[in-house]
């Protein structure tokens, strides 16, 4: 893995959470998307090289609302940055870790992604990204 791609964080209201973080970053979101597979709102902001992630749920029964529902708001999930994410499912698979998709899927910020179960990962969910080029 390359490095630490972004954080995402599960908030009730991606508008009112967009002008919180505006403040504490002191920068603009540079980008909102809508993930229609995974039911959720994501807006995007950059600090240096890292990036935070804030996702909202669009359905009453998405793993955004389900996660808020149980735990409320607060960090998410983990993202890193792969170059090759097949490559590296297969590695993970070996290891033993639990993927949650057989295969890459498309997801938000132009990537390929496949997310690691937290039951593996000392309660922490774990996505892969590779850049779509
Ligand atoms: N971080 C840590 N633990 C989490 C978690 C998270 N984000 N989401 C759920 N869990 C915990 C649950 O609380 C539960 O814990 P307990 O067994 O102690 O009660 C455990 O994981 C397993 O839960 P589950 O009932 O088996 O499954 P859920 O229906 O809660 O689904 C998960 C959990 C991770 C499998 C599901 O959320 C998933 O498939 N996530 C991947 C997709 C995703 O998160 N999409 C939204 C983000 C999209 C994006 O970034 O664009």
């Amino acid at each position: 893995m390359n490095k630490i791609e972004h954080i995402g964080i599960a908030v009730n209201d991606l508008f009112k959470a967009c002008d919180i973080y505006e403040k504490l970053l002191g920068t603009a979101c540079y980008k909102q998307e809508l993930v229609e597979s995974e039911n959720v709102n994501t807006a995007f902001f950059k600090v240096g090289e890292n990036k935070i992630e804030l996702l909202s749920s669009t359905t009453e029964d998405s793993a955004i609302a389900k996660f808020l529902a149980k735990k409320g708001e607060g960090i998410h999930h983990i993202a890193f940055d792969v170059t090759d994410i097949y490559a590296e499912m297969a590695r993970l698979k070996a290891e033993g870790f639990i993927l949650l998709n057989e295969e890459p899927k498309k997801g938000a910020d132009n990537k390929l992604i496949c997310f690691v179960h937290p039951k593996g990962t000392n309660g922490v969910l774990v996505e892969l990204c590779q850049e779509i080029s």
